[in-house]
């Protein structure tokens, strides 16, 4: 759900420097170190920017929360440690996940060039945001990049009713020669729970196969839907890659699944608290002097789809990055006194 339908009087237009102080000084107002705010708030302001209206500026009253409700380090400094020639772990120290992903990068990059693919596992991180920023940071050293992340128990397994799954969001992208990367990012959930979230507050219906009610019944009322349980993406398919997220960002890397982050959360409704798994890949690691040439070649599918009248993932998120820096990000209006109020 974009802000597009609104009316110029349920709106208000910002430029993107106004959101950028909009967020810092949320951020700041409530006790977030300096360290934190800024990387906290670049996520929510290039959320704003690329019109992804879930994981923008409204995402700051879920930080907001998370601090006032002391489920988060607001002064957290992240740990990194080498753990072997492709591997890192960066102990986000119970912090928000952004200062120890950027913590962490230069080591993730200069190790997968080394070994030609490299993994970093973030730990003890509250993570709100969407992955396709983390996905970049990747995609603009000419990385191929995948990231994943557990979050509460949200979503039901397919065939099951209760919640057991968080929305676990997947990421990927793909570097390409001289333009915008390949990067898609979305919740194995059927939509991000953040958009039924935004549904509610506009008091509008959601779409069927979204969610089921809190007796499993299928329901387009978003404030039951969120009290019941999200459906995955894709059936048995979506459910599938939701455990495995649950594994590898879980387990794996000796972190929380979405039943234990909501078990630690106990009953704040902060947001998610565990690790997230990054892996990077250098094409040169397979091919050498011959890397160039090939990602050459993959241009070819990236035609094959946009040739037939498909858009590319992220496409119209890179189509908004251009828009935004001249006419503004459109908030709703109620968001922005509440936010305006919290500044
Ligand atoms: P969507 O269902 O909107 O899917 C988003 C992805 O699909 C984007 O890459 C989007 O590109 C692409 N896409 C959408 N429509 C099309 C189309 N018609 N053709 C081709 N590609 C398309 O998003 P979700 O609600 O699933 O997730 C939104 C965000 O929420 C994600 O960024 C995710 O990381 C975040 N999230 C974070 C969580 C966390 O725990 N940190 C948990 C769950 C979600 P485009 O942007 O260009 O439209
Ligand atoms: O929208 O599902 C979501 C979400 C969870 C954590 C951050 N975003």
């Amino acid at each position: 759900m974009g802000n597009k339908g609104m009316s110029a009087d349920e709106s208000v237009t910002l430029t993107l420097q106004q959101v950028a102080d909009l967020a810092h000084a949320v951020l700041r107002r409530h006790g977030l170190a300096e360290a934190h705010v800024g990387p906290v708030a670049a996520t929510i302001i290039a959320g704003e920017r690329d019109e992804c209206a879930s994981h923008g500026v409204y995402r700051l009253l879920n930080c907001v929360h998370t601090l006032n409700s002391g489920k988060v380090v607001s002064d957290a400094v992240p740990v990194v440690d080498h753990v072997t020639p492709a591997l890192l772990r960066v102990d986000a120290a119970g912090g928000f996940a952004q200062l120890a992903f950027a913590t962490g990068l230069p080591l993730l990059v200069a190790k997968a060039r080394t070994m030609g693919i490299a993994a970093m596992g973030i730990n003890r991180c509250v993570h709100f945001a969407a992955l396709w920023p983390e996905i970049e940071a990747l995609t603009d050293q000419g990385l191929v990049a995948f990231a994943c992340t557990p979050s509460h128990a949200w979503v039901a397994p397919a065939g099951g009713t209760s919640p057991l799954f968080g929305t676990n969001p997947i990421a990927f992208g793909w570097p390409r020669p001289g333009g915008d990367p390949f990067v898609f990012d979305f919740a194995t959930s059927a939509v991000a729970r953040g958009e039924i979230e935004l549904h509610r507050r506009a008091g509008q219906p959601i779409p069927e196969g979204w969610t089921i009610d809190a007796q499993g019944h299928p329901t387009t009322d978003a404030e039951a839907g969120l009290a019941g349980a999200l459906l995955t993406f894709g059936g048995h398919k979506g459910s599938a890659l939701s455990a495995m997220v649950e594994l590898i960002a879980g387990p794996l890397i000796g972190d929380m699944t979405s039943a234990e982050s909501l078990a630690h959360d106990d009953g704040a409704k902060a947001s998610p608290y565990g690790g997230e798994l990054i892996i990077a890949i250098d094409p040169a690691g397979f091919l050498g002097a011959a890397a160039a040439e090939h990602m050459q070649r993959a241009e070819a599918l990236f035609d094959g789809i946009t040739g037939q009248g498909a858009r590319l993932p992220s496409q119209r998120r890179f189509a908004a990055r251009r828009r935004t820096p001249d006419q503004g990000c459109r908030i709703p209006r109620a968001l922005y006194e509440e936010l305006a109020a919290l500044s």
